[in-house]
């Protein structure tokens, strides 16, 4: 309840809101309103009091913890669950497990480090403490589960956008999972599935984002990269960065899940590709082939062109797509 009172107040903006309109918008008294607003300013949010106008944020948290997680999902229509940890073994392991608690709830999963982060296929995800945003969304969409590599595009879309916005850059998406700033990762994107023909159980989508300035170890410093290694002026901000990634995303899943539509997503893939008009390495099964990529088609899918000119489709998850220059 503490994170609703808090999420009216925010709303607000620079007006004032009376503790007779939170406590009936909330159906709750205004002495519990006004327990919940202490508890509020002892976690180090300042919220002034005017008796005759009532309560407004002076200055909130940019910290992102489990009261401010907990705000994000308040505005939410889609998400009904927060999960904040200093450190689990992979958020997307972690939401997994408790996929089975909340039937029919839909969650997110937020911790400071991960001790086992995973990419695709089994790869590693360096995740240290305080160096970047790791996160997992868990949901049950009503769709046939061959839709569900779309998730990632929409991840993508939805993440890409947000960090444009808050860091004011222009990131780019490697297709399907990867994005790119400067021509290295600033993050990735694990979509995980449990699903029965026909339906789907529950989908994990894992976003992992390199955002505090550091020194990569040999391995990643030639691929890897921050928002605060490449953007001087930017801060870390994880709460912001989440809380426009959640509306962006949340607007795109329900316009997929409602009405099969990623018409927007897709054209936001497309114009931020730095895979198409590329030469591109393509493993499957071992082998590698080389390609120009040439499209996305309508199904968010990759159109390459084989060296005799002949148009083949990869589908999510059967490879890895490598520029051949590096990421
Ligand atoms: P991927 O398989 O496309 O990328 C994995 C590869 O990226 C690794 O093999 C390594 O070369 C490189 N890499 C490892 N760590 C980093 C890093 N911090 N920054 C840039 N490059 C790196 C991409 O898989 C999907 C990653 C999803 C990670 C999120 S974090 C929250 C969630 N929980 C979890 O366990 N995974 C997801």
């Amino acid at each position: 309840m503490k994170h609703k009172v808090l999420a009216l107040i925010e709303e607000s903006g620079m007006h004032y809101i009376s503790g007779q309109e939170i406590s009936q918008k909330l159906g709750i008294s205004r002495s519990a309103v006004w327990k919940h607003v202490q508890s509020l300013r002892k976690e180090g949010f300042v919220i002034d009091s005017v008796s005759s106008k009532g309560y407004h944020l002076s200055r909130g948290s940019t910290e992102l913890n489990q009261t401010t997680l907990d705000t994000v999902i308040a505005r939410s229509n889609f998400l009904n669950k927060a999960f904040f940890h200093e450190s689990v073994d992979s958020t997307n392991q972690y939401a997994k497990s408790k996929a089975m608690d909340f039937p029919g709830a839909s969650f997110i999963v937020v911790a400071d480090t991960q001790s086992k982060g995973r990419g695709r296929r089994g790869r590693n995800w360096e995740s240290l403490k305080n160096t970047g945003l790791w996160m997992s969304l868990l949901a049950k969409p009503d769709i046939n589960p061959e839709e569900a590599p779309k998730l990632t595009l929409i991840a993508a879309a939805a993440m890409a956008k947000a960090i444009d916005e808050v860091a004011d850059c222009n990131v780019g998406i490697k297709w399907p999972n990867d994005l790119i700033l400067n021509g290295k990762k600033i993050g990735g994107i694990l979509t995980e599935l449990s699903a029965e023909p026909g339906y789907i159980n529950y989908v994990v989508i894992g976003i992992g984002i390199n955002t505090k300035k550091r020194e990569f170890d040999s391995e990643l410093r030639d691929k890897a990269t921050s928002l605060e290694n490449e953007l001087l002026d930017y801060k870390m901000d994880h709460l912001r960065i989440l809380k426009v990634f959640v509306k962006h995303f949340e607007m795109y899943y329900n316009q997929f899940v409602k009405f099969s539509d990623i018409e927007a997503v897709l054209t936001i893939n497309r114009e931020k590709s730095v895979t198409l008009n590329r030469t591109v390495c393509v493993e499957t099964g071992g082998e590698t082939s080389i390609y120009n990529a040439i499209r996305l088609d309508e199904e968010g899918r990759l159109v390459v062109l084989d060296q005799a000119g002949t148009e083949k489709t990869i589908f999510f998850g059967e490879v890895s797509v490598r520029g051949i220059n590096g990421y």
